[in-house]
């Protein structure tokens, strides 16, 4: 397949100022009119007229008016050239596009028999010819025409400015965006929906109608949705003094969805797991999501829209910058320092959990890439999460209102214009006075830095050094690295566990300061405080202030302080992790080499006085007291047993519930929530300890706490606990009496859910991570007649949650788990290449597998290879775990 280079970039050899379109809607045959006006770009090396297609008929093309001949035009590999063009034109298309054959949910589709578009990457080049390429920006004016019946609702970007009926039971809206935007953020809607809309009074005093556009019958889920969206706009007028520069924001539901969300300008269109919630079908975890992604596409408006991106290897300017405006928003929704420091944490275990692995895999790419083959397969956690550490560091660096003066350079310099991370990086640096120039590499290397640290005391002079060196993996393409601009955020706490004032030799440290910023640029750098009494522990690496990881020889005494007294949540949080993942690395050696099992009692009690603690807030306890993932422990291992790793972390789950079953259940009863739903973060702080304690308590198997499982499913009044009760029940391992229970409560849940998709997509998820659940099950729950792959949410909710969540069972011997997914990414290969590339990822890491597994996985992903009419975009993935 064909590779793009970055170093390839020419600019486009036509602007196109204007965009006219006509659709005739029809599912079978929609025909679409463009009109643009163009101009040559003087300083283009590109001099014929250079538009993509796909899968698109070409009915007409006319320049100024007269037919283009045959001879003047060529059309190849979705490339259509047109040569000795005038330098002013306008152009004229015609193309018929089939909607209701597109099953990859790219371009215009048909989802429950209305029409949606996505053309985030390049999916405008599925409606029509065009310059498909983000650094073309023109105005858009839009005429929808349809049936009225069945399309009563017609939508596109901007303002509505004529809408009327037509001959045939047909009618039309026409809009315009005033503001010139990429094709990416193209989008339009048809069909029949029904909305909750709000006149809201933005802080100038100016009113703009808000939207919320559903399928009918669920009005009564958008109310959060709205809420998170006035909070948003709210939030960027407050934070960034950003306003909302439209009269009419609009958001539409749609259930067939390749991703979350997006952010077509005023049109935002939404995966519906994103926009509806009530408390009996959404959970604690669902609103979070729905608030911080419909901040995200919201945020973008600035971040995206009105700045966007040169080129597709840009897309973390825009992506990583959003994401970290999105993880900022919650944070300050919450508003208390552990609430800031919860979702921290609960970031940063994304971060590892999923971009370490990348980083560390055949997909390896900088948070700027220099090349690619499909696009869509770069919508990578690398972009989005590592891309908002990177600007969460600039945050460290330059402190709050430095960054601030630099996004409003960032704004100053290129509203309405289409640029390269470099030109962030220059705004930041510019604004601030600072030289940013070695952070570059922070954009152009990838894989995930180690910084490994030394301490020494002097008891005569009173110092404490600390030696930070550091080292990165080679990756793809990439073997030797250069050292990174890396800002460590330090603290030093004394044997009581209160802070030091830190006193940094050679460095001006802000008076009473306890905690500082060491800048490590070189390989190897010491660091001196001076006027240390005692010997300190450390405290290294504060609320993670980069994506790097840590290596530091701290002894369980250390790690036992900073989890009861490090001011900094993030580490203290972070120092019971360490303990944890210590001993699970060791259980599983043990494991493996058939020795018996033992938990310390040091550990089991560090973790009974956090659970105990009262002041501290049950969602942090909560955090503390949940064990590193099975793939956590996996990155801790050159050689990856996930069956070994599942029994050690289960030894350690059932042995904490041993010794700890009355303080768990203390921490249950101490944090129900009767009364009305709430999903504000104190209640579900308890809801979150309270199912904590519940899953722990039934690790253990004894009927009376089975019984308190199955009265909280029978008596939920929401869908957290009502999930996280079934989830107990269905991983219970007792009697059969008790299986029997379980399975009547996993029928019951179906039953009484049936008509709600996202729910039902819960079941699956529930099922496909069931620590019984195999291979030959999850075949057997793909003949379910509620199940079909060709709905994203629905495959994901069971194939991606067997093979990417139940890492026990997916490696199983037998090579069965293998087979499942060999046979499920070519089935998703023909119906949407997008989505089976995704699940392509699973087999990445194969290589540090033992040998037995790696010989059949490297057959499956031969055989996927080895598959006709493969996508470029499944191609790509298997090629390089391949390579
Ligand atoms: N910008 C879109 C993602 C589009 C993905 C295209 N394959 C959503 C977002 O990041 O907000
Ligand atoms: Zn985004």
């Amino acid at each position: 397949p064909l590779t793009i280079y970055r170093k390839d970039y020419i600019a486009p050899g036509f602007w196109v100022d204007t965009v006219e379109m006509g659709f005739d809607l029809d599912p079978i045959a929609t025909h679409v009119a463009t009109r643009m006006t163009m101009r040559r770009n003087p300083e283009s090396s590109e001099k014929d007229i250079v538009l993509f297609g796909e899968s698109l008929k070409l009915l007409q093309l006319r320049i100024n008016g007269v037919s283009v001949k045959k001879s003047s035009y060529s059309i190849e590999n979705g490339i259509l050239r047109i040569r000795n063009a005038p330098d002013e034109l306008t152009l004229d298309i015609e193309t018929l596009i089939q909607p209701a054959k597109n099953t990859s949910l790219s371009g215009l589709y048909v989802s429950n028999n209305n029409f949606f578009t996505q053309c985030e990457a390049e999916g405008f080049r599925k409606i029509t010819f065009f310059p498909d390429r983000p650094d073309v920006m023109a105005k858009y004016t839009v005429m929808l025409r349809g049936d009225k019946k069945k399309y009563p609702v017609l939508l596109s970007n901007g303002n509505l400015i004529a809408e009327g009926d037509l001959p045939g039971g047909r009618h039309f809206a026409k809009w315009e965006d005033p503001f010139k935007k990429p094709s990416y953020l193209f989008a339009l809607v048809a069909g029949k929906l029904v909305c909750q809309q709000e006149k809201y009074k933005l802080k100038s005093g100016r009113k703009v109608l808000l939207q919320v556009w559903v399928e009918d019958g669920n009005l009564d889920k958008t109310q959060h949705a709205m809420d998170s969206l006035k909070n948003s706009i709210r939030w960027d007028e407050e934070r960034f003094g950003l306003e909302l520069d439209l009269d009419r924001f609009m958001i539409v539901a749609v259930s067939d969805f390749n991703m979350g969300a997006m952010e077509n300008k005023g049109l935002n269109i939404f995966n519906t797991k994103y926009v509806l919630a009530n408390p009996s079908i959404a959970t604690d975890v669902d609103y979070a999501g729905i608030e911080s992604v419909v901040g995200h596409e919201y945020f973008h408006n600035w971040t995206g829209n009105r700045v966007t991106c040169r080129d597709w290897f840009q897309l973390s300017l825009k992506e990583g910058l959003t994401v970290f405006r999105d993880q900022e928003f919650s944070a300050d929704l919450v508003g208390t320092a552990t609430g800031r420091a919860v979702k921290r944490i609960e970031d940063v275990r994304l971060l590892r959990q999923v971009q370490f692995s990348e980083d560390a895999g055949p997909m390896a790419h900088p948070v700027r890439p220099d090349s690619f083959v499909e696009i869509n397969n770069f919508y990578t956690v690398t972009i989005y999460e590592k891309g908002s550490e990177v600007v969460r560091m600039y945050y460290t660096l330059l402190g709050h209102d430095g960054f601030r003066k630099g996004m409003d350079l960032y704004f100053q310099r290129h509203d309405g214009q289409a640029v390269e991370c470099d030109d962030f990086r220059a705004a930041m640096a510019d604004s601030s006075g600072r030289n940013l120039k070695q952070f570059e590499r922070w954009y152009s290397q990838a894989g995930t830095p180690r910084v490994k640290v030394e301490s020494s005391y002097d008891k005569a002079s009173k110092t404490y050094e600390l030696t930070l060196s550091q080292s990165c993996p080679a990756t793809p393409g990439q073997s030797k690295k250069l050292p990174f601009h890396i800002p460590v955020a330090v603290g030093l706490l004394n044997s009581n566990g209160k802070d030091l004032v830190l006193n940094l030799e050679g460095q001006a440290t802000p008076s009473k300061a306890t905690t500082v910023v060491l800048e490590l640029t070189s390989a190897k750098q010491t660091f001196r405080f001076t006027g240390v009494a005692k010997k300190p522990v450390p405290s290294i690496l504060r609320n993670f202030s980069a994506p790097v990881v840590l290596e530091y020889e701290y002894t369980d005494e250390e790690l036992g302080h900073l989890l009861a007294h490090d001011s900094d949540a993030f580490n203290r949080w972070e120092a019971g992790q360490r303990l944890a993942m210590r001993r699970l690395v060791k259980l599983t050696k043990s494991v493996l080499q058939g020795e018996a099992l033992e938990l310390d009692s040091m550990f089991v009690e560090a973790l009974r006085s956090t659970l105990n603690d009262r002041t501290l807030d049950p969602s942090f306890r909560e955090l503390v007291l949940t064990l590193p993932s099975e793939a956590m422990v996996a990155e801790e291992f050159k050689e990856v047993n996930p069956q070994a790793i599942h029994q050690a972390r289960q030894f350690m789950r059932s042995s904490l519930t041993q010794q700890l079953r009355a303080d768990l259940l203390t921490a249950y009863e101490e944090n129900l929530t009767p009364g009305k739903y709430s999903p504000d973060a104190v209640s579900a702080a308890k809801r979150g300890l309270k199912n904590l304690a519940l899953s722990y308590l039934l690790e253990w198997p004894e009927d009376a706490t089975f019984a308190l499982a199955k009265t909280q499913f029978d008596e939920a009044q929401n869908m957290t606990d009502r999930l996280a009760a079934l989830t107990a029940l269905t991983n219970f391992s007792g009697s059969a009496k008790n299986a029997k229970v379980s399975a009547q409560a996993l029928q019951k849940f179906f039953r009484d859910f049936k008509k709600e998709a996202l729910v039902i997509d819960k079941w699956f998820m529930l099922q496909g991570t069931a620590r019984t659940t195999d291979a030959a099950k999850v075949r057997e729950l793909m003949k379910h007649p509620a199940f079909t792959l060709s709905n994203p949410n629905r495959a994901r909710s069971l194939a991606f949650s067997f093979c990417n969540a139940n890492p026990s069972r997916f490696h199983a011997a037998d090579g069965s788990g293998y087979a499942l997914w060999a046979d499920l990414v070519v089935a998703l290969n023909k119906l949407n290449p997008q989505v089976a590339a995704r699940l392509a990822r699973s087999l990445d890491r194969w290589r540090k597998y033992p040998k037995a597994l790696q010989v059949q996985m490297k057959a499956a992903l031969q055989r996927v290879a080895d598959t006709s009419k493969l996508s470029k975009d499944v191609l790509e993935v298997v090629t390089k775990a391949l390579a």
